[in-house]
């Protein structure tokens, strides 16, 4: 098939698996166009099937910000009409989903390609849902050829807010097993000498509610010698270094900023810790449990279908600071129990987050949407 794949290039997860699946796509022989603003995060080197297109987005004095979602769309167009792409792959609704809809209805009829919409998260429980970007979610969603969710959860919350008349179909994020082989580097290549390590790794939104991280990174050390090694950018960081100075704690936290080889970081970590107000799927806590790291995390969204609580990591209530440096007590100072925690989740992992279950799902989905552009049964493809 011919696909064209458009996602946020940033440091994300909904990014890294639109990447990741344009990568496994593209070993399975498909051609995969990625158009976005920069190269995709981890998307660093020549493969074979895989091209890039970048949209050019003309600042002109007239406008306060270029209005980038229309440069999408136009060359999202492009692409299709000179590569002749059949099937479109919008990964997070906002403005993906909505530009490429746009970009179709600019082709001729027989040009028009199918779209597939896969919502991450926020595009529905932030962004999505407000009230500036209701409608067009909403339409966006109807105009796909099919909806997907990272979870059931996020699936559930969709069809609740926006009362969709079809069905979305779920389908997990994956890993790529062959990633996570073992090859780490060792912890004293983080400068952490003896003490036990937490880290945590994010985008530092709002969302990730870091502040708990160091607060609760406080309390375990009334009784572990530790370090907080912190993995990521964004807006919240320095809250975080601000709490960490009240706390008088921040000769203990070492901040390292993006870091893309992650499968290579967090075999050095004790325990991954995401307290998130909510995850719709939870991509880091799913890395750490397929390095053997135990994970706590917040009980609050679709990371309920990724860790089974005392089996393959803990579940806290967000905010529950108590709760969560109680499960981080037992996992650093009972290594039995951590190594426990570790297997099960390592197990869950590699066996229900397999990159080629996955992926031969969403070729299905695609298979079927293509069947109703061949057959006209997709009223949305001429509307
Ligand atoms: O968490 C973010 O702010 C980034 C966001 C994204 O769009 O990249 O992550 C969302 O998508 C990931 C991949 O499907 C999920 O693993 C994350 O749980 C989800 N984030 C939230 O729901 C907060």
């Amino acid at each position: 098939m011919k696909i064209g794949i458009t996602c946020h290039p940033s440091a994300g997860g909904s990014g890294i698996m639109a990447t990741e699946l344009g990568f496994a796509l593209a070993e399975r022989g498909h051609t995969v166009h990625f158009v976005t603003s920069e190269p995709p995060y981890r998307h660093n080197s020549y493969r074979e099937n895989i091209f890039s297109h970048y949209v050019d987005s003309v600042s002109y004095p007239l406008f306060r910000t270029p209005p980038y979602s229309l440069a999408l769309a136009t060359k999202i167009c492009e692409v299709a009409e000179e590569h002749d792409i059949e099937l479109w792959h919008a990964h997070y609704a906002i403005p993906n989903a909505a530009a490429a809809i746009f970009a179709r209805e600019m082709l001729p009829v027989e040009k028009r390609f199918g779209i597939v919409t896969t919502l991450h998260g926020t595009d529905i429980t932030l962004v999505g849902s407000d009230p500036s970007f209701y409608r067009i979610t909403k339409f966006a969603m109807e105009r796909s050829c099919a909806v997907t969710a990272v979870s059931q959860w996020l699936n559930d919350e969709t069809m609740r807010e926006f009362q969709l008349k079809r069905p979305i179909k779920t389908i997990y994020n994956f890993l790529d097993h062959k990633k996570f082989n073992g090859n780490s580097l060792t912890p004293c290549q983080l400068g952490c000498g003896d003490s036990k390590i937490i880290m945590h790794i994010s985008n530092f939104r709002p969302v990730k509610r870091v502040t708990d991280v160091v607060r609760v990174f406080n309390r375990v050390l009334e009784h572990v010698d530790a370090t907080l090694v912190m993995v990521g950018e964004g807006p919240e960081r320095m809250a975080a270094v601000g709490v960490a100075k009240q706390l008088g704690i921040s000769d203990r936290i070492k901040y390292l900023g993006n870091y893309e080889n992650i499968e290579s970081i967090i075999p050095c970590a004790d325990l991954v810790i995401q307290p998130s107000e909510h995850e719709s799927f939870g991509l880091v806590p799913l890395e750490a449990m397929a390095c053997r790291v135990p994970v706590i995390a917040t009980a609050s969204g679709g990371i309920i279908e990724v860790i089974e609580h005392g089996v393959s990591g803990y579940l806290c209530e967000v905010g529950d600071i108590e709760h969560m440096t109680q499960c981080a007590v037992e996992i650093l100072s009972n290594p039995a129990r951590a190594a426990e925690l570790g297997e099960r989740g390592h197990q869950r992992a590699m066996s229900g987050f397999r990159r080629d279950d996955i992926v031969t799902e969403y070729e299905q989905v695609y298979s079927e949407v293509l069947d109703m552009r061949r057959t006209g049964k997709a009223a949305v493809l001429s509307a």
